[in-house]
């Protein structure tokens, strides 16, 4: 599969990424990608979604959960990796199979041979969701990249610079896109400015209505 394709299945071209942001396109096939959501409503099974508090005590708007040995975590004590449900006491499942390969191979395309990733973020938009703009630091080795997956609606993505202030370009991010970012993108400011309600090609019982489902895996360790 082709990384930062020039036009997408929409036609709408795509605006040019920097070195360390890959796009594959369509990455995921539709057939494909009912099996990985039928395999995220067993691990919401195990770790139901719930909404965590930043160290301010503010709830983040989306919904969460995590698969794999560690799960990204916030609350008084402030961001961190845990390895347990916060809410449930037990430990998180594990990162489905198919969704762990899926991650490996395409870090593998973007030169990283050896990625394991032992985390898996779930974040999950409603129709009004959004993700302000950061760098995902809570990790022990930057040199790891990080494999992000796209269902339901469209999301747009605001890919940025190294630093805060650096302009934002907006990258819309479709049902079975791939994005990796890896080398010099893998420290680059990031967030999602809306969700575009309409565009899913069809509703799952593990996306919210009308929203979009984000599955982003780490090595935390
Ligand atoms: O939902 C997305 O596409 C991005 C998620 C993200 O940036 C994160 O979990 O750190």
């Amino acid at each position: 599969m082709r990384a930062a394709a020039q036009a997408d299945l929409f036609g709408a071209v795509d605006p040019v990424l920097p070195p360390g942001i890959a796009l594959f396109r369509g990455r995921i096939p539709l057939a494909e990608s009912r099996v990985l959501l039928d395999d995220m409503l067993t691990v919401f099974a195990a770790a139901p979604p719930y909404r965590l508090r930043m160290k301010t005590g503010a709830y983040v708007i989306n919904q969460l959960t995590n698969c794999g040995e560690l799960g990204w975590h916030s609350d008084s004590q402030g961001y961190r990796y845990v390895d347990r449900h916060p809410e449930q006491g037990t430990p998180w499942p594990a990162i489905p199979p198919r969704v762990k390969a899926a991650a490996i191979a395409a870090a593998r395309e973007c030169g990283v041979a050896d990625f394991d990733p032992d985390a898996c973020l779930v974040n999950l938009y409603a129709a009004e969701g959004k993700l302000n703009l950061h760098q995902d630091h809570d990790e022990a080795d930057f040199a790891w990249p990080i494999v992000s997956f796209s269902f339901g609606n469209d999301g747009v993505f605001a890919l940025g610079g190294a630093k805060r202030r650096d302009p934002v370009q907006g990258v819309t991010l479709h049902h079975g896109d791939v994005m990796v970012l890896h080398g010099p993108g893998r420290m680059l400011f990031h967030g999602v400015k809306k969700i575009v309600p309409g565009t899913a090609p069809f509703q799952h019982s593990a996306i919210p209505a009308n929203g979009r489902l984000n599955l982003t895996l780490r090595r935390a360790t």
